[in-house]
């Protein structure tokens, strides 16, 4: 094959710009990553010549669908569906359902490329993939839910299998939702398969997937601080959201001894000055997943708390800090207000939470900055454990997976430091590591099959 042109980071970018227009989300994940693998292939001409990074930006297909479901009214109502299927080079699509109002194709397509750099930093056999829909799950009645996640699996069932294409929660999508799509499922189809996880235990769901993101996103920074010789004991914590992710980081802040005093949602941010203890936590998660109600309460409940309207959490001087929302929550001046704060260390539960100027901030600080394709990377890896389980039709117990979440955790922050080294200095930078060590594996995949 003729050696070709390299074409230089800006260029490809203006490439991707072009071809993508109207999706900036989907843009910038692309630039983040692009910027360490043109880095790292400079000198490796093969991955230029079958234009590996060309083709990853390109979804290996991009499913788009009408979903119509019935309110309690007997309106009709018509919503948008999408599943993007991204790289299948290491295993079947794997990635989660996201239902919100500001899902669209950019910012799925962000999400499924995302997703396959951290499936294949987890170790396991899992391509990457992400769908959702623009629904809106907020003051929908319990049938609404249902009738709109039967008319979603409607339509989602024959690009998705076990083998195939195998979905998950996100923002929007639990233990509930994830319920009301295996059932439509299996009734289309008259398959039980492991088609979907983050599963009730009762039908092929696995123990410690619910936590698994959250925790282990507590754990990577537990590892990032390890490395530096220090530990989470008496650490001041910053935590955004008060979904699954991030009560799950608070539950593991408290079991490492540290100290969580803020949680977040769309409305605003409370701040507890005597720290979120288990009793508390229980409260939120209660309010949150069965009554799904605003986080604003909270400070009416428990006295030495205050809710900050409309504001996150970042100018709450802190240690610590677990992003555990949405994408783009801590933007270039919430970076510096962190730093300026003390802040030591970031571990992002949620998926691209910092925009690119704050990573900035937080690599040229030299902060313990662990990007969210490596940090949250738990949650996934728990889903494809339970995909394990599922072919051999097996459960196994609570301890075994603990450990195992643990044992993975380690393992992806020691690929990215094995590729993240910074010439010269015993730092680390978490996010070349982990761009890389996810690239090297689906590339060399994709080197072996030819041009497909
Ligand atoms: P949940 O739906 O359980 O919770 C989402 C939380 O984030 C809520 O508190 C919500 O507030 C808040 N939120 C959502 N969108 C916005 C927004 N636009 N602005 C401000 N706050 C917002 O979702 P998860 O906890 O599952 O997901 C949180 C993050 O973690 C997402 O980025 C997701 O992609 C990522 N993630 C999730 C994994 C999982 O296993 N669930 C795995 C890996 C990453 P409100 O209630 O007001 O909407
Ligand atoms: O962003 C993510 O990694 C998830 N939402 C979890 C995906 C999964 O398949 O468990």
């Amino acid at each position: 094959m003729a050696v070709t042109d390299h074409v230089g980071y800006a260029e490809f970018m203006e490439g991707v710009q072009k071809r993508n227009p109207g999706q900036p989300e989907f843009v910038q994940a692309v630039g983040e990553v692009a910027e360490d693998i043109f880095d790292f292939i400079a000198d490796k001409e093969i991955y230029h010549e079958y234009q590996i990074l060309r083709r990853l930006v390109e979804p290996d297909r991009v499913v788009s669908f009408r979903v119509c479901w019935e309110d309690d009214n007997n309106n009709i109502r018509v919503q948008r569906g999408w599943r993007v299927q991204n790289n299948n080079a290491i295993g079947p699509y794997k990635g989660g359902i996201r239902f919100h109002p500001t899902v669209n194709r950019s910012v799925l397509k962000f999400l499924a490329f995302e997703q396959t750099f951290k499936n294949s930093l987890t170790g396991l056999p899992l391509g990457g993939a992400k769908g959702g829909s623009n629904f809106n799950p907020k003051g929908k009645s319990e049938h609404e839910i249902m009738r709109f996640c039967q008319s979603f699996m409607t339509e989602l069932y024959r690009h998705v299998g076990e083998d195939t294409d195998i979905p998950a929660g996100d923002i929007g999508v639990g233990a509930r939702e994830i319920g009301y799509m295996f059932g439509q499922y299996k009734r289309i189809t008259n398959k039980f398969s492991g088609v979907l996880t983050g599963k009730g235990l009762e039908f092929g769901g696995s123990r410690v997937r619910t936590e698994a993101t959250g925790y282990g996103c507590v754990y990577f920074a537990q590892n990032m601080l390890e490395r530096r010789g220090q530990s989470m004991d008496g650490k001041m914590c910053v935590v955004s959201g008060s979904g699954n992710v991030a009560t799950h980081a608070v539950e593991k802040i408290i079991h490492l001894g540290g100290k969580a005093v803020t949680l977040s949602d769309s409305e605003g941010f409370i701040f507890d000055r005597y720290g979120i203890d288990q009793e508390k936590l229980e409260w939120v998660k209660e309010h949150k997943t069965h009554r799904r109600g605003r986080i604003s309460e909270y400070a009416k409940v428990f006295k030495g708390s205050e809710f900050h309207a409309g504001k996150r959490p970042w100018s709450v001087p802190c240690q610590i800090a677990f992003p555990c929302a949405t994408q783009n929550e801590i933007c270039g001046d919430d970076a510096r207000t962190l730093i300026g704060n003390g802040c030591e260390c970031v571990s992002e539960g949620a998926n691209m939470p910092t925009a690119l100027k704050g990573i900035r901030s937080f690599k040229d600080a030299g902060l313990l900055y662990g990007p969210g394709k490596a940090a949250n990377a738990g949650g996934v890896a728990l889903s494809g454990l339970e995909m394990s389980q599922n072919a051999a039709r097996l459960s196994w117990d609570e301890d075994q997976l603990q450990q195992k979440l643990r044992e993975l955790m380690q393992g992806i922050h020691d690929r990215c430091v094995e590729r993240g080294g910074i010439a010269g200095s015993d730092r680390i930078d978490y996010v070349r590591g982990s761009n890389i060590a996810g690239f090297v594996k689906v590339a060399d995949a994709m080197l072996a099959y030819g041009v497909v």
